[in-house]
């Protein structure tokens, strides 16, 4: 009642959303300290509930820049040090409230001396000094802009910052370096539009346009936008996009067939097939004897590229009319599993609704021609094609969902706590050596013996 709720908010029981930093009407207890709410906190990230907007962005900000930095530097020390920042960054994310007092964190795991000197710092002064003098060292900021280009790593940045390279102007003035590649020399010519975070309506209206493909080779094919979309981001580096096909086998060819099509219609501008390298051996674990797995990621067939996309595709984000709170409400409780957020955007987002597969949409219309660089219809965009077997696909789907840091955590986590081995393909018992199939998302976590989470609760 209003009676309740003013008393509720003058005690400050409730929190109205305005105070929360878009985490709506959380009922806090008001006299508890954050130690008390936050000492049953779980060690591990997939244990954890981690939305995407939340209390410390603050603290969050400056740790992910030190994360940064250390990824950068590309050494197994560094490693672990940006591991260190990301880990506390996670655990910040989380808390209930905005932590005012370091005092506050005193209990928390994975905040280490040097994080709370950190904190300590941006509590008593509003930033973190170590932070900003990072944002502002001239390899830091060389580092985040030649990283920035498609098929450039930290060690090709930073050979190109000690030869006096700075800017993307250098690069492409400076015509032996990146020229080699194509990939890179690709990413440069396209840098301004692939620097351009792809929208929400563009990674629908791509799978809509993939979907109107899929439907007249067999409507059977299932397709599901994954990554930080699934995860409730607005936007985006890439669109991840993981097909597969109800009967075991019948997905391969497709990421071909799809090609070949995409590709007569004038749609492709760069791309690189890769073959699955899937064996049994991959599936408890094992990498291939000599095939080292180039990605790091997983087995599958995929296609890495980068695509044309009508930019009337970025207009249809101003007719999404749910405001960020509506839509993370709308999120949580639909968990862009395709059927149930489909009343979010009818017409787009019921690509994994078996019965809904065969209804037959209306192509978005093929680019136009292209009248150079700043006067063409149509934005350069990354996307990624994954497929997978029916059998390995909610495992597929959980790895490709993200975020890079909670697989990172489930993995660990299956590992040390249950002697299993996880990855996109599939759930291996290494004591009792066997694979455990799952037929849902929900079952990949009742596999692992964890509470299931949704796509938007899994952004650490
Ligand atoms: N992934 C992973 N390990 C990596 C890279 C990716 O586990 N080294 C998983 C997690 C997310 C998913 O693949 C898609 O990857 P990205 O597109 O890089 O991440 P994203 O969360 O979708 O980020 P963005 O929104 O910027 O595309
Ligand atoms: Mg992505």
């Amino acid at each position: 009642t209003t009676e309740w709720l003013s008393e509720c908010l003058k005690s400050g029981k409730i929190v109205p959303v305005e105070k929360q930093h878009y985490i709506p009407w959380t009922v806090i207890p008001a006299k508890t300290t954050v130690n008390e709410r936050t000492e049953n906190i779980p060690i591990y990230e997939c244990q954890r509930e981690t939305p995407l907007q939340h209390h410390n962005e603050h603290i969050t900000h400056a740790l992910e820049i030190l994360a940064k930095e250390a990824d950068f530097r590309n050494d197994d020390i560094n490693y672990s040090r940006a591991l260190a920042f990301r880990r506390a960054a996670c655990v910040f994310k989380c808390l209930p409230s905005r932590v005012e007092g370091v005092q506050e964190i005193q209990s928390l795991h994975n905040i280490g001396s040097h994080v709370k000197r950190i904190v300590e710092d941006i509590l008593d002064n509003g930033y973190s000094s170590e932070a900003e003098k990072t944002e502002n060292n001239d390899w830091f900021k060389t580092m985040m802009t030649f990283t920035g280009v498609f098929g450039v790593g930290p060690a090709i940045a930073d050979k190109w910052y000690r030869l006096g390279l700075r800017t993307i102007e250098d690069l492409k003035i400076e015509q032996t370096l990146p020229n080699k590649d194509e990939r890179i020399s690709t990413g440069l010519t396209f840098h301004d539009d692939l620097t351009l975070p792809v929208l929400r309506s563009e990674a629908e209206a791509l799978a809509d346009l993939i979907r109107c493909e899929l439907d007249t080779i067999d409507p059977q094919y299932q397709l599901v936008v994954t990554g930080g979309f699934r995860r409730g981001k607005d936007c985006g580096h890439d669109v991840d996009i993981l097909l597969t096909h109800p009967v075991e086998g019948k997905e391969k060819g497709i990421l071909e067939d799809l090609l070949h099509r995409l590709d007569r219609q004038g749609r492709l501008i760069y791309g690189k097939r890769e073959q699955s390298t899937w064996n049994d051996g991959v599936l408890q674990g094992e990498n291939i004897k000599g095939q080292y797995l180039k990605s790091t990621l997983d087995h599958f067939e995929k296609w890495i590229g980068i695509m044309k996309l009508d930019k009337k595709c970025r207009q249809c984000c101003l007719n999404y009319g749910l405001n960020s709170n509506e839509k993370q409400q709308e999120l949580l409780h639909s968990s862009l599993d395709m059927k149930k957020v489909s009343h979010l955007r009818p017409d787009t987002m019921s690509h994994m609704d078996p019965k809904n597969n065969s209804t037959k949409r209306k192509c978005p219309s093929s680019s136009s021609e292209d009248r150079g660089t700043n006067d063409r219809t149509w934005y350069a965009r990354r996307v990624d094609l994954i497929v997978t077997p029916t059998s390995q696909f909610y495992y597929a789907l959980v790895g490709w969902t993200g975020s890079k840091h909670f697989n990172r955590s489930l993995r660990l986590y299956a590992q040390k706590e249950l002697h299993m081995k996880l990855t996109s393909h599939a759930l291996y018992d290494t004591t009792k050596k066997h694979l455990i199939p799952a037929n849902s998302e929900q079952e990949v976590f009742k596999n692992l013996h964890l509470r299931y989470l949704e796509p938007v609760e899994r952004n650490c």
